[in-house]
């Protein structure tokens, strides 16, 4: 049997249930089976995929908080130390009623890749929990927060593992963490990313992952003698990533008509407004439907998907498996030409497999988003000697990233016969500065 299939019936039997997660390794065992075909021998004979798959470290904690009313509430909080060989294992914390252990380990093991991509020392993690801060007051939130950092302060540290941002936790959760680490520790250190600008964040994190995404897809765009500029784009969701995608593709030229968010989605066929949808995201904590009460040419569609409207090109960033293959058939019989994954794994595996097929460009999220966690890693070199860069800084040395990255998956592409696939290629080249790292580590 192909080596990489013993170790996915090894992944399958060991992760039962666990969907996400097993959709991760497939897709990069897939993806780097040429690779493996060349190295086998040497492979095998250090348990490199075996150890791969295994997370180094993997905790799950009870998150006991008081509400409002005086009612107790327990929640799970989960930490994934997956991957070391590179640096500080990083990644971000995602606080979702739809957080198990199978969306945790999944998010881990693609930040390993992704983090190797950035070309910056930090190994991959990945935790959160099942809180929803959805219509809870600060209070509630600062509580959990609180309650989460009293169990997770003992597994974290500035050289150890640096967690940040992702779904539902941004500046304010951010904020309640890092006070309640240092309560604990007695340590003002780098030990979370995304923090206040007044406090040891850095200038650009907030708008990285988005403004990330769209220097990619602007580098590739640029290799096939085209631009986003005066195109249709749809982006989905309406968090940080959404956001910050939409106000830089609007930057370069392009037309950016939907935002959405989990009750349905808002079209404007003059583009949405930027500063109105932040506005209302940022600061009021609202949702897309006020958006299209406040702005008269925005229409409100409850329930549907932002994949049904024609365009160009398609940014989804929202969560996980919310581009299916009918989704993908929509965007293909409409003419769109090319998709940038900005949330991570977006798209089902059916659905990447029909886009690649039919001749779409296809920016994989691992390279795509990876803007995110690599200004996260600008971060924590700013920390760690105590400096802070300028916005113009730390957004120039983003793009150089992204190009380099660019770079990278298309060598690997070319490497490894498979021209135009950058989901292979990110793989690939994710794969193997991980792999080396491991071998030379030795069997830890
Ligand atoms: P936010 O919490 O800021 O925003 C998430 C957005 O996605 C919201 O509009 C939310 O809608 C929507 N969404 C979330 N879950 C679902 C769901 N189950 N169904 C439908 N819509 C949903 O998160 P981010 O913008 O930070 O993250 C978005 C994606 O980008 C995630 O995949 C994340 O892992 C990825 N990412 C984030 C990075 C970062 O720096 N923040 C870096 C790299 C990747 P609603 O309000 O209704 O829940
Ligand atoms: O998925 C991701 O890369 C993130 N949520 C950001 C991680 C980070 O450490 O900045």
């Amino acid at each position: 049997m192909a080596y990489v299939d013993e170790i996915m019936e090894i992944v399958q039997s060991r992760n039962q249930g666990e969907p996400e997660f097993q959709q991760a390794v497939k897709e990069i065992l897939d993806s780097i089976a040429p690779v493996i075909d060349r190295n086998e021998a040497e492979y095998r004979d250090i348990g490199l995929l075996e150890r791969l798959v295994e997370p180094e470290r993997s905790i799950s904690f009870r998150v006991p908080w008081v509400d409002d009313q005086g009612q107790v509430h327990v929640n799970r909080g989960y930490r994934v130390q997956f991957n070391s060989a590179l640096g500080p294992y990083k990644g971000g914390l995602r606080f979702h009623p739809s957080v198990n252990r199978s969306i945790i380990n999944f998010l881990g093991f693609e930040q390993i890749f992704k983090n190797a991509l950035t070309g910056l020392s930090i190994g991959g993690g990945k935790g959160g929990s099942d809180f929803d801060p959805k219509g809870k007051s600060d209070r509630e939130v600062m509580a959990f927060c609180q309650s989460f950092m009293a169990e997770l302060h003992h597994n974290i540290g500035a050289r150890e593992d640096v967690p940040a941002g992702d779904i539902g936790v941004g500046g304010r959760e951010i904020g309640y963490l890092y006070g309640a680490y240092k309560k604990h520790t007695r340590l003002f250190e780098g030990v979370l990313t995304g923090k206040g600008l007044g406090w040891g964040g850095s200038l650009a994190r907030t708008e990285a992952t988005g403004y990330g995404a769209v220097y990619l897809t602007e580098e590739m765009l640029r290799h096939e003698g085209k631009s986003m500029e005066g195109k249709r784009v749809l982006i989905s969701g309406s968090g940080n990533v959404a956001l910050y995608a939409m106000q830089k593709a609007q930057e370069v030229g392009a037309k950016v008509l939907t935002a959405s968010d989990s009750n349905g989605y808002i079209y404007d066929e003059n583009g949405i407004d930027f500063e109105t949808l932040r506005i209302l995201k940022e600061e009021k904590r609202g949702r897309v439907k006020q958006y299209a009460e406040e702005v008269p040419t925005a229409k409100y569609v409850e329930g549907g998907k932002v994949w049904e409207i024609p365009c160009d090109i398609a940014m989804p960033c929202a969560t996980q498996n919310e581009l299916d293959i009918d989704d993908a058939k929509t965007l293909v019989a409409n003419g769109c030409f090319s998709l940038t994954e900005c949330a991570n794994m977006p798209c089902t595996r059916e659905a990447t497999d029909y886009l690649i097929d039919n001749g779409i460009l296809f920016l994989p999220g691992k390279a795509a988003n990876a803007g995110g966690v690599a200004v996260s890693g600008l971060e924590m070199s700013q920390n760690a000697v105590q400096l802070y860069r300028s916005f113009a800084d730390v957004d120039n040395n983003l793009r150089e990233i992204m190009v380099g990255i660019y770079e990278q998956i298309d060598r690997a592409c070319e490497e490894y016969d498979c021209k135009g696939n950058f989901v292979a290629g990110a793989n690939i080249a994710g794969f193997l500065r991980v792999a080396n790292a491991m071998k030379a580590q030795g069997y830890v």
